[in-house]
């Protein structure tokens, strides 16, 4: 029953019909064993959306039982990479047929806004999709000649059943960044969306059935963390997880694979990102990139610039801009920026904000709310921020910038690297040595030199240091849903 989605306005608020609210397991909407539910709520206003069947181990035992069997009997693996890549691109089609829903969907649920949804998350998504579909085709192994009598080459085999544990930032982009290549590669998976946004992964596993993905082969199983989550990463014939998440967790994935299977790991964990702005740049533009990389999506996205570093002689221009743009964005239900995901979030990011004032930070503009409906948060920056401070080591999640004044190049070289974390870094000036020479001394995964979101799906992208390891997007994310096999054949007698 597609294409007719109720997607109501009231008040200004796009509230979108729920369709889907119990598991998908085997290509059904089924209901969970305990028959327990969990509430996910809208963000802009605090009320509940849904109410979904909230999977636990029992359930998450049957998914991979499906996709086990899915795997070592099911089509999926065994067909030829072009027929996966024909299912993979009408789910794309599909996607993007539904746009208006799916973005109503994530915006009701992690409170983005509808335009943002409907221009970047999930175009973005059916980019992907279709960037790893062109791939499923392509998965070469190498020819070896080792000597004289042995013959041999390297079969690249799907990795088996994947558990894709993922969070409620970018629930679209997430959802198709480890299914994607996990489908081009040949595995069958269980997908656990986070609990504050199930919506839209149901939605996609509704839209997989459609584009004939067979039964068994994408499992999405709503429900929380240390039950749920838990399941997927300790399960013995879980074959590799891919997580997003918080450190914490990332911790206790890794545990739980080694006291399993030792299944394969990875693991996006965040980052405390620097964008530093030389004397040389266009302040415009400066001010601009800052902005963005800090504000968008409300600050929940992994690579935000939570920290600015700017030069000493273009600092106090440049903080009198800032400020002034700062408050030019609207937190409210018209709002260019959207609420934080729920309320835990928002009593963390005030929590941060308040910390700060107590370290001895100066709050220059934001730290507000927007009255005491939804989990608005004005768009806040500090300054007079060390590098001590723990709002300028931790990850903070939310639109709050600590603004830091440098001199020279090592100096601003040895503060962006002073975290735990590494996982994107911007730099702006017109003077291409130095922003090669920056480029090469950042421990990040990623550099964007007078730009900041240099995504693409043909760019990997991940962590250094505590911000995980294995990549997303690119040929490279592939490799981790498969395995090289070694077959050696024996050529007795050859001559050559
Ligand atoms: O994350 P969790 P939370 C960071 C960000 C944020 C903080 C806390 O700083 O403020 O983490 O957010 C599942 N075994 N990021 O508490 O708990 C959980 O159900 C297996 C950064 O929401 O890590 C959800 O699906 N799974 C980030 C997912 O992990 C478990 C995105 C993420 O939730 C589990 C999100 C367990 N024991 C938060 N416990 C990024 N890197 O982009 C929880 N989960």
């Amino acid at each position: 029953p597609l294409g007719n989605g109720r997607i109501g306005n009231p008040g200004g608020l796009v509230v979108p019909e729920i369709k889907f609210t119990k598991l998908f397991i085997n290509g059904r909407f089924v209901d969970n064993v305990s028959g327990q539910t969990f509430d996910t709520r809208d963000p802009r206003t605090g009320d509940v959306l849904a109410t979904i069947a909230e999977a636990d181990k029992d359930d998450l035992d049957l998914a991979v039982k499906n996709a086990r069997e899915a795997f070592d009997h099911g089509p999926w693996p065994r067909m030829s990479g072009y027929e996966r890549a024909r299912i993979m691109t009408k789910f794309a089609d599909l996607v993007e047929a539904f746009i208006e829903e799916l973005a109503a969907l994530d915006t009701a649920d992690a409170g983005k806004t509808l335009s943002m949804g409907k221009a970047v998350d999930i175009p973005a998504a059916v980019q992907i999709m279709r960037y790893y579909a062109g791939a499923a085709d392509k998965l070469h192994g190498q020819p070896l000649k080792m000597n004289q009598d042995t013959q041999g080459y390297t079969l690249k085999d799907p990795i088996g059943v994947v558990g894709h544990i993922i969070p409620w930032n970018y629930p679209t982009m997430m959802f198709f960044l480890k299914n994607a290549p996990a489908l081009a590669a040949g595995c069958t998976m269980v997908v656990k969306p986070a609990e504050q946004t199930p919506l839209s992964a149901l939605f996609y596993a509704h839209l997989a059935r459609m584009a004939g993905v067979p039964d068994g082969v994408v499992n999405v199983v709503p429900g929380f963390g240390p039950t749920a989550g838990a399941a997927v990463s300790s399960h013995m014939d879980v074959d590799s997880v891919s997580f997003t998440g918080s450190q914490e967790v990332g911790r206790a994935i890794m545990r739980a694979a080694a006291q399993s299977n030792l299944k394969n790991v990875s693991l996006e964990l965040g980052g405390k990102s620097p964008v530093i702005i030389f004397d040389d740049a266009d302040v415009d533009m400066a001010v601009s990139l800052s902005q963005l990389a800090c504000f968008t999506n409300k600050g929940e996205i992994c690579v935000a610039t939570s920290r600015v570093y700017v030069q000493e002689g273009i600092y106090d221009a440049l903080v009198k801009k800032i400020v002034e743009a700062a408050r030019e964005w609207r937190f409210d239900t018209k709002a260019n920026m959207g609420p934080q995901v729920d309320k835990k979030q928002f009593e963390r990011v005030l929590k941060y904000i308040d910390l700060g004032k107590r370290e001895g930070a100066t709050l220059l503009t934001g730290g507000k709310t927007n009255g005491d409906k939804g989990y608005y948060i004005q768009p806040t920056i500090f300054l007079d921020v060390r590098e001590d401070m723990n709002i300028a080591q931790d990850e903070l999640f939310g639109p709050v910038m600590a603004l830091m004044k440098f001199k020279t190049v090592d100096e601003a070289i040895q503060k962006a690297n002073c975290t735990k974390y590494g996982l994107a870094a911007g730099i702006v000036t017109k003077e291409l040595n130095l922003a090669n020479t920056v480029s090469r001394s950042i421990r990040a995964g990623a550099v964007w030199v007078n730009c900041y979101f240099g995504f693409d799906p043909d760019a990997p992208f991940g962590g250094y240091k505590m911000s995980g390891f294995g990549k997303d997007r690119g040929v490279l994310a592939i490799d981790q849903y498969l395995k090289a096999k070694t077959v050696n054949t024996a050529i007795p007698n050859s001559p050559w």
